[in-house]
């Protein structure tokens, strides 16, 4: 037995010799940061609009209405927290302030803030409620301050900046951490301003975004994404109902997105395949007609099928999903969408239910430099950090499952290994059907998660045929629901 061991030593040390020399795939640039990755992980947000819209039944408040106006009877961010987290999200993001220019914390730098309303007797602080019940339910935190503010006599002079970064201190430095800042890119036009009540129009550069993200930066710790229409983190996917591109690049040309030059809307929703930034998509999108909160839409909430088209047009393409869900006049999330949001979640958990790869056979059409590191199990491990991946010179590939019996299939999903770039540029889907195989489906890139829906098959053999690619494969998981 000793002598057996001893004339293979050599072999077998050759062989793990040869599987730790395999170098890794090259990157594919641009590479998205860890914060980015991070984030991208997370799939569903939610985003929390409240001011005082939701009582004077306005869409954009003028920035004149009275204090007195925001006056919730009943608010609870417990609620709202404990549904979303049901819900499946895992993020909230809260309108601190939107374009009516009224704050639901007390800054110290204006009167027109929640310390003049009726809520708690002006002793009332959202922000920081908020801010706790998230803490306290393991939710992240986002921040939306608007930078337009129709109610700032500054607004549209060099002190509005001053007095911006000033609020954005107050509320990162208080209130944190925050995991994303939401940066709106409506702007400009009529207001209040202080009574001036005119119309205001700034200058691309007004913001002088650079130093106000070095310094939102410099404030905190740990890491956050920022969005706006431009990045720096994350892109505006250019639409407000709920959609991603079919083709969804990661990459993207800062400027193409932030000159709203015609047809930026195409551009931004597909992104650029040779774009120079990694800047990834957020899908915003209300589950209500409006942003805030009106009695006449309690009939309009999205459904939850249609709660779950978004979620397949969204995250199933690759893009995080951004879904507002705003508190009624009693500061509770309405009875409508509670409803809503459990159906969508009770969809996703029928829908996505059991992984039926488990157990299954792969066979792949090639495994870089034949190592146990890169093949075809990697795809069904259920570790997201473990790829298939092919020679350096293979841009194309095919992934072959054999299930153990036949099985009902709607969804194939497939999830690319970012960290090294994103490749895939076409692939198509084929399932056994007899002796033939038949293509049910078609599609362009794969990125983060790509959830392809096909016509219900009874199968036990599916192959997916990545038919062109950047640079060689690096392909994560393969799931079949
Ligand atoms: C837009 C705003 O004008 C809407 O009111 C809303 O806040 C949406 C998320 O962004 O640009």
């Amino acid at each position: 037995m000793r002598t057996l061991f001893y004339c293979l030593l050599p072999l077998l040390s050759s062989s793990l010799f040869a599987q730790v020399n395999i170098p890794s795939p090259k990157p594919v640039f641009p590479l998205p940061t860890p914060r980015q990755l991070n984030w991208m992980s997370m799939e569903m947000k939610a985003f929390v609009h409240f001011s005082t819209n939701t009582f004077t039944d306005l869409e954009w408040g003028y920035g004149d209405e009275p204090e007195s106006v925001f006056d919730p009877t009943e608010s609870n961010p417990e609620q709202w927290v404990r549904v979303l987290k049901e819900t499946g999200f895992k993020e909230l993001i809260f309108t601190c302030k939107h374009h009516d220019g009224f704050c639901l914390w007390p800054s110290a730098y204006t009167d027109h803030s929640i310390k003049n309303s009726p809520y708690k007797n002006g002793h009332g602080d959202l922000v920081y409620e908020v801010s706790e019940a998230c803490k306290k339910n393991g939710v992240l935190f986002g921040i939306y301050l608007s930078p337009w503010d129709r109610n700032s006599a500054m607004y549209g002079k060099s002190s509005y900046i001053t007095y911006y970064r000033d609020q954005l201190t107050e509320l990162i430095t208080q209130y944190g951490p925050i995991s994303e800042l939401w940066f709106d890119g409506a702007n400009g036009g009529t207001g209040y301003y202080g009574g001036a009540n005119e119309t205001r129009h700034i200058e691309k550069d007004y913001y002088d975004w650079v130093n106000t993200v070095k310094l939102a930066r410099s404030l905190q710790k740990s890491d956050f994404v920022i969005f706006s229409d431009a990045g720096p983190d994350v892109r505006w996917v250019g639409n407000e109902q709920g959609y991603a591109g079919e083709t969804n690049w990661y990459p993207m040309d800062p400027d193409s997105c932030y000159i709203r030059r015609p047809g930026f809307e195409k551009i931004i929703v597909s992104g650029m395949e040779n774009g120079s930034r990694w800047i990834p998509s957020e899908v915003d999108v209300s589950i209500r007609p409006g942003w805030f909160y009106h009695e006449n839409e309690d009939s309009l909430v999205k459904s939850p099928e249609r709660l779950f088209e978004i979620y397949l047009q969204s995250v199933g393409r690759g893009a995080v999903l951004l879904l507002n869900v705003p508190p009624d006049r009693r500061g509770l999330v309405n009875e409508h969408d509670i409803k809503s949001l459990a159906g969508f979640r009770k969809i996703l958990d029928h829908e996505f239910n059991k992984n039926l790869v488990i157990g299954a056979k792969v066979t792949v059409s090639s495994v870089r430099g034949n190592s146990e590191i890169y093949n075809g199990r990697q795809l069904i491990d259920n570790n997201h950090e473990t790829y298939w991946a092919t020679n350096d010179n293979v841009t194309s590939g095919n992934i072959e499952i054999e299930l153990k019996n036949k099985q009902i299939i709607k969804y194939v999903v497939l999830h690319e290994y970012l960290n090294l770039g994103q490749r895939v540029k076409s692939f198509n889907i084929e399932v056994k059907k007899g002796n033939d195989w038949v293509q049910v489906a078609e599609a362009t890139t794969m990125g983060n998660k790509r959830i392809i829906r096909i016509d219900e098959v009874i199968t036990d053999k599916i192959r997916i045929n990545v038919t062109q690619a950047k640079s060689c494969l690096t392909i994560s998981e393969l799931e079949l629901f």
